[in-house]
């Protein structure tokens, strides 16, 4: 239900905050979550405020819980370093003032956290700001590395399991629920060709090749926040931080940060791989990750990239058979928009796999 600015207030007063919050106002891009900017009664653009998306997020508790885990982790990595403006480098939540980490309000969850100030995500990104994301990741999976296995749950199961989205996939063309699905039968073939290839990394792992590993799992190019000179603040959006595989979190730069088009741009001309974007990322990423990654997974890093940009080919397509039902959308078709953007991105990936695959060697 759509709240009116007062109750979006009286919600975030509900909060252990030493402020009075005036004013409430939509932020940002996410296809997810309802994000505002509150102000005080000082001015102040303070706080974000949140409402959790339950219908996506439904175990709430276990997703609250992750947040407080990985933000009161990487805090405590950061004061260890001996970091100044640590605020301004993790993600700070308060509880409500009767000490819960959300507030429920019969229809929704909520979450409030400290905007960052003077900061800014893109959604296009150059190769300096790549080369500075990709060493945030890389630091940021570093920094949860030591989360004792089982500490985190899985906010959404299978979320990056390519098997289980092939079969939601399937499941969805055999229902048909909106009669969609006579008119999209070439992007249906060209998924299921591909289908096999896309699955090595489940049968790496239950060859026992391939580790899970903290991620991030939706390290999409506006989920970081930068200062003004260009240098990585913070990594946002933290929903999805669960156990994973370490190729998901190139994989989703790759496919959002280097891109010469939009996620769903309608001119398929502008969609390709900006194969300079790819590298300096990777060289980030590689500086801070290095250290941990196995040579199977620095081999299979350019995958990553194929890999998600085939994936969300996959749930786009998923959602538009199932009539829209999860992505929030902007006009009737924009699912299929965004299908075909992913589908020539992808293509695109793979005219060029060659040579991502042997900018590896550097590191081998
Ligand atoms: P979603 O899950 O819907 O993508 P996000 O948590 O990524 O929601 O927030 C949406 C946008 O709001 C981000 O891309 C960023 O621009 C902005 N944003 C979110 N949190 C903060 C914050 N703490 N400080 C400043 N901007 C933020
Ligand atoms: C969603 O919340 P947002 O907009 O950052 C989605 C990602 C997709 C992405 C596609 C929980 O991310 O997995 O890759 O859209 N998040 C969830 O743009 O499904
Ligand atoms: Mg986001």
């Amino acid at each position: 239900m759509k709240k009116t600015t007062q109750q979006l207030i009286t919600i975030a007063n509900t909060f252990a905050i030493n402020d009075k919050i005036v004013s409430a106002e939509p932020f940002g891009n996410g296809h997810i979550n309802d994000t505002y900017k509150v102000t005080t009664d000082k001015g102040e653009d303070k706080y974000i405020l949140q409402r959790i998306n339950h219908q996506i997020f439904t175990d709430v508790d276990t997703l609250q819980k992750n947040i407080h885990i990985v933000t009161t982790h990487i805090r405590k990595k950061l004061e260890e370093q001996n970091a100044t403006a640590i605020d301004r480098k993790v993600l700070t939540f308060f509880p409500t003032k009767d000490g819960q980490l959300y507030f429920h309000d019969n229809d929704s969850y909520w979450r409030i956290c400290l905007l960052i100030p003077e900061s800014k995500s893109y959604e296009e990104v150059t190769p300096e700001l790549s080369y500075e994301a990709g060493r945030a990741f890389g630091d940021f999976q570093s920094m949860l590395a030591d989360i004792p296995e089982g500490m985190l749950g899985d906010t959404i199961p299978n979320f990056h399991n390519m098997e289980f989205r092939l079969q939601q996939f399937r499941d969805a063309v055999h229902a048909d629920s909106a009669g969609r699905v006579a008119t999209i039968k070439p992007l249906i073939e060209a998924i299921e060709q591909r289908a096999k290839a896309m699955c090595i990394q489940e049968e790496l792992y239950r060859e026992g090749k391939l580790k899970k590993r903290v991620n991030h799992c939706d390290t999409k190019v506006n989920n970081i926040l930068f200062d003004k000179s260009g240098k990585v603040l913070c990594v946002i959006d933290l929903d999805t931080v669960m156990p994973g595989f370490v190729l998901s979190d190139i994989g989703d730069f790759i496919r959002t940060g280097a891109n010469t088009g939009a996620e769903d741009d309608t001119n398929l001309d502008n969609v390709g791989v900006n194969i300079p974007i790819f590298e300096a990322y990777t060289r980030g990423y590689m500086e801070t990750a290095q250290s941990f990654l196995t040579p199977l997974e620095i081999s299979l890093l350019p995958y990553g990239g194929r890999l998600l940009t085939y994936m969300q080919t996959v749930r786009f397509l998923t959602d538009y058979i199932n009539g829209d039902t999860y992505y929030k959308i902007h006009y009737p078709e924009h699912n299929l928009v965004r299908t075909q953007a992913q589908f020539k991105l992808l293509q695109s990936l793979e005219e060029h796999a060659e040579q991502m695959d042997g900018f590896m060697q550097q590191w081998l």
